[in-house]
């Protein structure tokens, strides 16, 4: 088998003790690389004021070799703060009027790539197997190639992608159109983002569709796939049985005194909907009295991104509303939402999401929503919680035993807060059974070995 190559924006290294960071493609991406050996490459994280880069730092951990480099200031204000999260992020999530575009930040977008490209270039051996992740990347193979690399390359693309409407309002749309066709394989999460994908190159003239997954365009013929990703279904089902006597999650336990949880956890992102999701639980106290008093909404949103400007500003709000609602419909005894605006360890979050009766998954677009998956792995059998989920969420398309809403639709989301809550059992475990079932069968190795397999062909 090829020595497998995975490049992303940040390697993260596996956290002391064997903790699992926070981070859906960290959480997949250790998993994968641990089983199959091989380097993952990316930025360190860390940034200087030089322009001579240091030496490209390697460390070995287990079976695989982590490779970083270090970015300049500029860079990373051009690359990552301005063009990835200030252009590519919203554009993706459909966000057109919180696009920033600058000139600036879109050639260092492309220089970063450029340089990304020659960091890696003196680790690739001839049959190497690369894989570039997300969004931040796109350029990369079509660098790759100028450089003479005949590697396969596949990409696979975390986030949503776009219908060529609100793509093409991107002003360097033709230059990422033209880095995908780069690869050998394009992977999306969903048949609707491939389908987006697929329909905006034929409708746009600027490639066509060959059936069969392959498409040309830019003079190369590559394939398009869809591989929604997994998580560690067993091991995480495993693991959330044992958080139960896990002494925060018991403390939770005693502090809820018999009220219905429902939980929420999210990095503070636009993205995730968690404005609407307050409006919603809001709502639906104000139209079910008998829940006053009754009910907990625990909502953990660990910071993300704070350097750029729409994410500040969202901590602010985000922050005001949940004390508000509290203010309006706390009593002396019952603080109806908690939040909490920090990250907390793996094990005490898979304990709440096992306690939790619903779990509260409603972003306004997402790729595909792994804290979804992991809450229903979470679950007791024997006394299943609810998944009120998005559609809007990649899952959705998957996860068909959810009470699925639209995020948009705050009085629909309340309605099936109270239907979740009084679901019976029966329902309950009949609709966790195929959810469980689905999540077991197409876990993260799978999802990784689909990818793989498909690359290879
Ligand atoms: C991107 C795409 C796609 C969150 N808070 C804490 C914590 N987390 C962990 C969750 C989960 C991960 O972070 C979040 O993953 P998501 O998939 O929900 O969202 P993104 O970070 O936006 O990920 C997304 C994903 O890539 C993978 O392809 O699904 O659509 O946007 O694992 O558990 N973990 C801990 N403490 C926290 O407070 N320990």
């Amino acid at each position: 088998m090829s020595r497998l190559v995975v490049v992303s924006n940040r390697v993260t290294l596996p956290a002391k003790g064997g903790a699992a960071p926070a981070g859906g493609l960290a959480v997949a991406l250790q998993a994968a690389l641990q089983e199959r050996g091989g380097i993952w490459m990316g930025w360190s994280g860390k940034s200087s004021g030089s322009r001579e880069p240091e030496p490209l730092a390697q460390q070995q951990h287990g079976n695989i070799t982590y490779a970083l480099t270090d970015l300049t200031k500029t860079d990373v204000e051009e690359y990552y703060e301005g063009f990835a999260n200030r252009v590519l992020w919203p554009i993706c999530h459909y966000r057109l009027d919180l696009a920033e575009y600058g000139r600036k930040e879109m050639a260092g977008y492309f220089r970063v790539n450029r340089f990304f490209a020659h960091r890696l270039a003196p680790l690739l051996q001839e049959d190497d197997v690369i894989w570039v992740h997300d969004y931040h990347l796109i350029p990369l193979a079509a660098e790759l190639r100028q450089m003479g690399f005949k590697n396969k390359i596949g990409f696979f693309l975390h986030i949503p992608w776009p219908p060529a409407d609100v793509l093409f309002t991107m002003p360097v749309h033709e230059e990422i159109m033209r880095g995908l066709s780069h690869y050998d394989l394009v992977g999306f999460q969903t048949d609707h983002d491939l389908s987006n994908f697929g329909g905006g190159l034929v409708r746009e003239g600027i490639g066509e569709a060959l059936g069969d997954g392959r498409f040309t365009s830019y003079g190369r013929t590559f394939r398009g796939g869809y591989y929604g990703i997994g998580i560690e279904t067993a091991a995480f089902a495993d693991f959330a049985r044992k958080a139960a006597s896990n002494i925060m999650v018991r403390k939770a336990r005693q502090s809820i005194e018999g009220r219905d949880l429902i939980i929420g956890v999210d990095r503070l992102d636009y993205s995730k909907g968690i404005t609407q999701r307050i409006d919603a639980f809001e709502q639906f106290v104000k139209a079910n009295p008998g829940y006053h008093n009754k009910v907990t909404y625990l909502q953990i949103t660990p910071k993300s991104r704070s350097e750029v400007p729409e994410y500040e500003a969202m901590q602010r709000t985000v922050a005001e509303q949940a004390g508000r609602v509290n203010g309006a419909m706390g009593t002396v005894d019952w603080v109806p939402i908690r939040y909490i605006n920090r990250s907390i360890g793996r094990p005490v979050l898979a304990g709440l999401y096992r306690l939790a009766k619903i779990g509260l998954v409603t972003p306004l677009r997402d790729g595909m929503n792994l804290v979804a998956k992991e809450y229903v792995a979470a679950q007791d059998p024997e006394d299943p919680g609810v998944l009120v989920l998005s559609r809007f969420a990649g899952a959705a398309r998957e996860l068909r035993g959810a009470l699925l809403v639209n995020p948009y639709d705050i009085e629909g989301t309340a309605n099936a807060i109270a239907r979740g809550l009084s679901m019976s059992l029966e329902e309950r475990q009949e609709r966790w059974r195929g959810m469980m079932d689905h999540l077991l069968e197409r876990d993260v190795m799978r999802w990784c070995d689909d990818f793989l397999k498909d690359l290879q062909a």
